[in-house]
């Protein structure tokens, strides 16, 4: 069975909005086999956010995930890495459509960076990538 690593992010988690979001990952028939709350270091978003180390928004993108706790969850379901990204929708909320978790509950706040409540892995491999630096066994 297919898994991806679901983060509610710290601007979800402060906003109240963690419940909202299993909600919608449950209603859409997943399964949560994993879910935590913890704060991420920088190490572990270095490894998790390596894709994206020397881009403009990095550094603005690791001090907005240290700024508070992240629930981190595993979900499981029958192609549900890209499931969830349709659940989650675009990266920039103002452009998220409406009916996606970004599109309905996501705003730009003119910050350096887009704080769009969640991440969701975007392939099974990097799912798996991220579920071991997130969750190792
Ligand atoms: P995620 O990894 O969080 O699921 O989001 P994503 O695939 O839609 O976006 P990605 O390109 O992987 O970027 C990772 C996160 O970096 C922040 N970001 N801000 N120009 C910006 O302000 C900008 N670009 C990227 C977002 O938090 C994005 O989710
Ligand atoms: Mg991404």
């Amino acid at each position: 069975m297919e898994r991806s690593l679901v983060l509610v992010k710290p601007d979800g988690v402060r906003r109240g909005l963690t419940g909202e979001v299993i909600r919608r990952i449950e209603a859409k028939g997943y399964t949560l086999v994993r879910l935590e709350l913890r704060e991420a270091t920088p190490e572990l978003l270095a490894e998790h956010y390596a894709e994206h180390q020397g881009k403009p928004f990095y550094e603005p993108l690791v001090e907005f995930m240290l700024s508070g706790p992240v629930a981190a969850m595993v979900v499981e379901g029958e192609r549900c890495v890209e499931g969830f990204r349709s659940l989650a929708g675009a990266t920039d909320p103002t452009k998220a459509a409406p009916g996606t978790i970004r599109g309905d509950l996501g705003r730009d706040w003119g910050l350096a960076v887009q704080q769009n409540i969640v991440h969701g892995s975007d392939s099974p491999e990097s799912a798996e990538r991220e579920i071991g630096i997130w969750f190792p066994a």
